[in-house]
């Protein structure tokens, strides 16, 4: 059902205009991404800051890396040693899980952000995608609202390296087509690749989907206001990954088009 759907760099026949042909909550409500205007953002009083369990130190892993010819993704559930948890920030209790990081990019001319903050993108943006723990499945998860929370991060290209992006980079190369995994060299803290203290770190929030087929609207979004650099040489090695097995056509511009707010409200956490 959802096997054949790509980004019209792929092939614009099974491109977002597609997708809910595929999957028919593409084309439903609360849809992700979306642009933030931050003149519309309301302040909400309530919103904690983010309680991060886990995430200072490089759990025991190992870490797999996966090119699913959509992205490159990063497993970072381990199991119950390297548990990693996150609660408070507005999130329903009891805690969200995280299961996988991956990131969308454009081309060395283009920015690839799926959401922007008042009109403006970024050249990448990472997602580190967390199943609420009340539920025992993906699949259950996706069918409630309260389901995931993903925090959005927005990479901004900078000349230097980001050290702290450098053993996932360095993975990119062994996972260069479609369908390849290879266990990373190690594991590392996923405050390192966060906004510095973000746990206090300013954000937006609001209700949408998956980005992706089948655009579950079960989604909490978190999108940091804080940018997070990637040197603009590590950037290159997510636009060098290829989208097929042999072929070798680049996998680059893999972002959704912004979709509309439909009524729904963006809220920013105090002060
Ligand atoms: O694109 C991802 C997809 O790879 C998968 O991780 C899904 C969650 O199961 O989430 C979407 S996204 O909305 O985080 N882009
Ligand atoms: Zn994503």
């Amino acid at each position: 059902l959802e096997g054949a759907w790509c980004y019209d760099s792929q092939d614009p026949k099974c491109g977002p205009t597609h997708w809910q042909e595929m999957a028919s909550a593409c084309g439903g409500p609360a849809q992700s991404p979306i642009n933030i205007d931050l003149h519309l953002v309301q302040r909400d009083p309530t919103l904690g800051p983010f309680i991060f369990q886990g995430y200072d130190s490089a759990p025991p892993g190992p870490w797999t890396l996966e090119n699913n010819g959509h992205t490159a993704l990063l497993h970072v559930d381990t199991g119950l040693q390297g548990r990693l948890e996150m609660r408070g920030a507005g999130l329903p209790p009891p805690s969200y899980r995280a299961l996988q990081l991956h990131f969308h990019w454009g081309t060395p001319a283009s920015a690839g952000s799926e959401h922007s903050l008042d009109g403006q993108r970024s050249s990448m943006e990472m997602h580190v995608v967390h199943m609420n723990t009340r539920y025992r499945s993906m699949q259950e998860a996706l069918g409630h609202p309260d389901g995931l929370a993903v925090l959005a991060v927005l990479l901004t290209e900078q000349d230097a390296d980001n050290a702290n992006f450098s053993v996932l980079v360095s993975g990119l190369k062994n996972v260069s087509g479609l369908g390849l995994s290879a266990k990373l060299a190690s594991t590392f803290p996923l405050a390192s690749v966060l906004p510095s203290s973000a746990d206090l770190a300013p954000y937006y929030r609001y209700p949408g989907s998956l980005t992706t087929p089948g655009c579950q609207p079960a989604v909490l979004w978190t999108v940091f206001e804080d940018p997070v650099a990637i040197g603009r040489a590590q950037v290159v090695q997510f636009q060098t990954l290829l989208q097929a097995g042999s072929q070798p056509v680049p996998l680059t511009n893999n972002f959704r088009p912004q979709q509309p707010l439909r009524g729904r409200r963006v809220v920013a956490s105090p002060g």
